[in-house]
């Protein structure tokens, strides 16, 4: 299918946009796709990846594990690598297969493989690896997002779904033209939403805000960063302490209730649990403005005044995921739906509460009439799982139990961990915990395309190709823009892409038919897109065959109207649309949560101080909280070699931004290195002083690719600005058992010693 003439434009797609590119002998240029008015500035890291120092060559076999077979192993991270030749690098990994499937079947096999790969249904990793692992017998699967498990599993209790309370709730245009009042809490930062999973053919936050900006909206933004809400909405600025937006929304509450503000109607209409929470709320210690202040530290005049403005108008209360990424994180989110009933506003049209819109691109954007390219999994025999983020813990603690959302689980033994399309170095809270994890298994497969921690850390690396080195279809739930990727260049040395490395393991293993069912990359593309043009014919539409997709280099889908979706209809129609809680209303307390009994998740929202933040006394010795957010110039640790990456580096590490005041404080200059540390570890930094933090807090975002000074030491400094070394390895609750990387606390100083080499792009073999 690379029959692309030289210099015409060749289409392709990433999550964070559709693009062309023009080869000009071995660099390339990258236009985005013309219906895009807001490109996304991470486009620019794209030209690095086809010839990057960093890219995996060939196969390459841990040298431990060559000679002394497979086992536990502490010399993970630091032993060399030893290049084989695809066949006896795909012979060594069938075998080892055979024989773990053969002594411990799937469930000794960990193939949740979390992580976002790259755009392109087929060539989808996560997707591959899982479909490989079901023919062999099955794996120990991960459930859930680092993105998104808290909200994932108390939504349903309270709402219905992650779904109703946001992708199908309340849209961008909606937001435009009825919205009077946002409340935003994490703001709707344009950085995040330049990304959605498999893909985005146009950007429309930016108009958004704008068009409803100068109809007069009036946003509030809730947020330690100033830059969560672009300038041009002249948002009121409300810089929390981070981990305590509860106590402030306690405290609007309690505000409306003495204020007779509140939506009584529709608190006893659409809802259950009122009084019981309504008790707390004015209990003996009330959550009024002036508690909630001393803890959020937003003034109590400030809370009331909020809450006066809320009332009475179409009120849309907007929940960015990194509130639910901490400690106790499902109570944010919940508080935000009750709050949201209190203002008598859940159902209507740019009113009530929005889940995760500005997290993603695609949040808020109509959802498509047809199916898209899908590839099937097959089915997992293996009934055990782990909430994704419980990784280290299920390496470390075989057959330990913990609960899960009513449930009592047992870690298994995991003896064969296999990776493909993820970054649990760079992704993963405690990175030092999660060293002594990996060092558990008898043997770690990897397929990386890049020589990341995560591939340093394996037994086996495959070397895989990059999107753009092979044929795919880009697709998005809520994007209408089907594209042909078509290849722009030859993989790297001898990378291949996951399909083939999978298929060639198969062979060995006599399940070749199937995994393939006999088909070629080829065939299985034009084969996914079948149902998407059966779709589109019944409907009466447009639908080119394969051929004719690939030759136009894209394809325009149709979406579906607005509807608001099961809040709306619940709304509208309470006593025949419930919604698909237990009660079918909306839970303001949660009968089924309270019968867990959970001392870290009671049955309605409560305050519960963290261990790490606001009030512990841990903070006397790490006083400053640490935001480790989504990176502005790249996704995750994807391209982090790239340029747009690259150009917000200082002095080649990662940027942290901190207060004129605190780093006043520490003798800190705009471009020092820095030193950021807590009782779990510590990373080197870039000071970028900036009055867009607030006081007390620093912000490095996620996905400076880990570079440990030593790899031999216990805890080694990470010499670029990972701040996952830092980070708490501990689930929300019981409940959801969640990731918590968005918040902990540190010290920073400035570095005094030489500063060490940044060797993190460079790879461990020559
Ligand atoms: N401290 C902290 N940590 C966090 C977060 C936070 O807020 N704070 N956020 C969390 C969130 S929301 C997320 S989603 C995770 C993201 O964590 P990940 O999804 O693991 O991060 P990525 O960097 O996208 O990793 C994808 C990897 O896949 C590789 N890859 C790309 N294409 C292919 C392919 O075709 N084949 C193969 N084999 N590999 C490929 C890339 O090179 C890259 O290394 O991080 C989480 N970690
Ligand atoms: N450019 C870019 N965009 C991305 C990604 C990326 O890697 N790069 N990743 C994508 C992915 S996988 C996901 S899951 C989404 C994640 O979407 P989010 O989780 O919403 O993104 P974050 O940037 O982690 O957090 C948003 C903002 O929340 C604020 N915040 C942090 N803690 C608190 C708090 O305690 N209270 C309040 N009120 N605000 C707080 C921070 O200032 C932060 O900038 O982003 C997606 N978008
Ligand atoms: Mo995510």
């Amino acid at each position: 299918m690379d029959n692309d003439p030289a210099g015409s434009p060749i289409p392709h797609s990433s999550h964070w946009g559709a693009f062309s590119v023009l080869r000009r002998g071995d660099s390339i240029s990258i236009t985005p796709h013309p219906r895009d008015a807001d490109p996304a500035v991470l486009l620019g890291n794209l030209p690095a990846v086809l010839n990057h120092r960093a890219r995996i060559a060939s196969p390459m076999v841990r040298r431990g594990w060559l000679e002394r077979g497979p086992g536990p192993d502490r010399l993970r991270g630091r032993d060399d690598f030893v290049a084989v030749s695809w066949s006896e690098g795909l012979d060594l990994a069938a075998a080892e297969l055979r024989r773990v499937y053969a002594e411990y079947g799937g469930k000794g096999v960990f193939g949740g493989s979390y992580g976002w790969s790259s755009a392109g249904r087929f060539h989808h990793a996560q997707s591959q690896v899982h479909r490989f692992l079901n023919v062999l017998g099955g794996y120990v699967k991960s459930v859930n997002t680092y993105s998104s498990a808290a909200a994932a599993v108390i939504l349903p209790h309270v709402i219905g779904s992650q779904e109703s309370a946001g992708r199908e709730n309340v849209s961008w245009h909606e937001l435009a033209t009825q919205t009077d009042v946002v409340l935003a809490f994490g703001g709707l930062p344009l950085k995040n939403t330049s990304v959605s999973s498999g893909g985005t053919s146009q950007h429309i936050a930016r108009e958004h805000l704008i068009a409803a900006r100068r109809r007069g909206t009036q946003f509030h933004l809730i947020s330690p960063l100033r830059d969560d809400l672009p300038d041009m909405v002249e948002a009121d600025w409300h810089p929390i302490r981070p981990g305590t937006d509860v106590p402030l929304m306690l405290g609007i509450a309690h505000t409306l209730v003495a204020e007779g503000l509140h939506d009584v109607a529709f608190l006893e209409c659409y809802c259950v649990g009122w009084p019981a929470f309504e008790a707390y709320l004015n209990g003996p210690d009330p959550k009024d403005a002036d508690w909630a202040a001393a803890i959020c530290e937003i003034p109590a005049d400030t809370i009331r005044t909020i809450a006066r403005q809320a009332a009475g108008k179409r009120t849309l209360i907007t929940c960015a995921q990194s509130l639910q990424r901490a400690e106790h994180g499902e109570q944010p989110v919940w508080m935000g739906v009750v709050l949201a009933a209190m203002l008598g506003q859940i159902g209507l049209p740019g009113g009530g509460f929005v889940y995760a819109m500005g997290s993603l691109s695609n949040i808020g954007k109509p959802a498509l009439a047809v199916p898209l390219p899908t590839l099937p999994q097959g089915i997992n025999k293996v009934p055990d799982l782990i909430p994704v983020a419980r990784i280290s813990d299920l390496l470390l603690n075989p057959g330990q139990e913990y609960d899960f959302n009513g449930r009592r689980l047992t870690y298994p033994d995991i003896r064969l961990v296999y990776w493909a399309g993820g970054n649990p170095f760079h992704h993963h809270q405690d990175i030092n915990r999660l060293r002594e994890a990996f060092f558990r298994p008898d043997t770690i497969i990897v397929h990386e395309s890049v020589w990341t921690a995560t591939a340093r850390h394996a037994d086996i690396v495959f070397p895989a190709t990059v999107t753009m080195e092979r044929s795919d279809i880009g697709a998005s739930a809520n994007d209408p823009l089907l594209v042909a990727m078509h290849p722009v260049g030859a993989p790297y040395g001898q990378a291949r892409d996951d399909y083939s490395i999978f298929a060639d393991i198969a062979l060995r293993l006599d399940v070749s038919d199937r995994f393939t069912e006999g088909r070629s990359v080829d065939d299985w593309l034009r084969h996914l897109y079948e149902p998407t043009r059966m779709a589109l014919l019944k409907q009466g539409r447009q639908a080119p065959d394969f051929a004719e997709f690939w030759a136009a280099g894209e394809l325009e889908l149709p979406t579906l109207p607005w509807d608001g979706g099961v809040v709306r209809a619940f709304r509208n129609d309470p006593d025949n649309r419930k919604l698909p809680t237990p009660t079918g209303m909306v839970e303001i307390a949660s009968a089924t949560i309270a019968s867990f009994g959970y001392d870290d998740c009671a049955g309605h929202p409560v305050w519960m101080p963290p261990v790490e933040g606001a009030g512990s006394p841990l903070m006397r010795e790490y006083p400053l909280h640490l935001v480790s957010n989504q990176p502005a110039t790249r996704l995750h640790s994807q391209l982090d070699f790239g340029a747009a990456s690259l150009a917000s580096k200082v002095q080649g590490r990662e940027p942290v931004r901190i207060h004129p005041l605190d780093a006043a404080a520490r003798g800190i200059a705009d471009g020092d290195v820095v030193r950021l540390f807590n009782h779990r570890g510590a990373c080197l930094a870039g000071a970028v002083i900036s009055d867009a933090v607030r006081p007390g807090v620093v912000q490095l975002a996620t996905g400076a690719w880990y570079d440990p000074i030593d790899p031999s030491a216990d805890n080694p400094l990470c010499v670029h600005g990972n701040p996952n070394v830092l980070t708490r390895d501990a689930g929300t609750s019981r409940l959801a058992q969640a990731c918590t990387g968005q918040l902990t606390i540190v010290q920073i100083e400035r570095y005094q010693g030489e500063l060490p080499p940044i060797r993190a792009f460079d790879p461990p073999v020559d």
